[in-house]
């Protein structure tokens, strides 16, 4: 059950990927209402549990109760973050999303300036993504994300610092036509700018994560990103034709 009618369309999805994350959500959960609670239109948070081994679930669906903006939806057995996220987007009621880490690194005070960069731009198809110019993790944790961001920013011509950053803020609809496979969330910024999208980066604040441990090692995150960078750069060349411009035509005017 969740306290938000069914038909309720709100301005803004929150979609927070989570995977054994038991002590951090609750306390992140009651950030993001202190948060949002003046956003116009109204906002719903998203939470996808990836099949956690610890005593995630039970405690968001506690949670329920006492935070009536939010779903709870969940994987049967662990996708890895990349599906969840697809997940929250897809199952997602407004027309714009913002995701954040569910280990409360991001801050959800950030949204709002998120959030008004993207609807104050005209144009639709605008990702505003975060940069923690501040990164609170230990020296190895920001080594392989330096190594990995300059080789990726080098090779993908992205134009932007800080592309694993959890805090981003696009519409839903430009997210569902993006090409989705596993770890693709560290590349969605080259992944938009490829379905014709613009992506504008802001500055978020980071925080040390609080309890649990970080799910990314040398294997997952610096070797797996440098294969999956290949895959993008392939997908880039395939793609460099850009997006059609479609017109529809008229019919001929009847004459008399
Ligand atoms: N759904 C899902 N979320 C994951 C998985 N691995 C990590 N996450 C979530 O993704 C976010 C970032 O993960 P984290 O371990 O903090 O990565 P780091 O900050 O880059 O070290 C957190 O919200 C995690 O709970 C996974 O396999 N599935
Ligand atoms: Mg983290």
């Amino acid at each position: 059950m969740t306290g938000l009618p069914a038909d309720f369309h709100p301005s803004l999805s929150v979609v927070i990927p989570v995977h054994d994350e038991e002590a951090n959500i609750v306390p992140l959960l009651d950030e993001v209402d202190a948060a949002l609670g003046t956003l116009p239109g109204g906002y719903e948070v998203v939470v996808v549990d990836d099949a956690s081994r610890d005593t995630t679930v039970a405690v968001l669906q506690r949670a329920i109760a006492t935070h009536p903006h939010l779903r709870v939806l969940r994987h049967g057995r662990n996708h890895g973050q990349s599906a969840a996220l697809l997940t929250g987007v897809r199952g997602a009621r407004a027309e714009w999303v913002a995701t954040l880490d569910g280990d409360g690194q991001n801050d959800p005070a950030d949204i709002q300036r998120l959030w008004a960069m993207a609807t104050g731009t005209p144009g639709r198809l605008l990702m505003v993504a975060g940069h923690r110019r501040k990164r609170r993790d230990n020296w190895f944790r920001r080594a392989s994300s330096w190594i990995a961001n300059g080789v990726r920013s080098r090779l993908l011509g992205d134009s932007t610092p800080d592309t694993g950053c959890g805090l981003k803020l696009f519409p839903r609809a430009l997210f569902l036509e993006l090409p989705h496979f596993d770890h693709y969330h560290r590349f969605l910024p080259a992944l938009v700018q490829q379905a014709g999208g613009t992506v504008v980066s802001v500055e978020v604040g980071h925080r040390p994560r609080a309890h649990g441990r970080s799910h990314y090692g040398i294997h997952n995150r610096l070797w797996v990103g440098l294969v999956d960078l290949v895959g993008v750069l392939w997908l880039k060349r395939r793609a460099a034709r850009g997006r059609p411009e479609v017109t529809e035509v008229s019919g001929e005017p009847n004459e008399r």
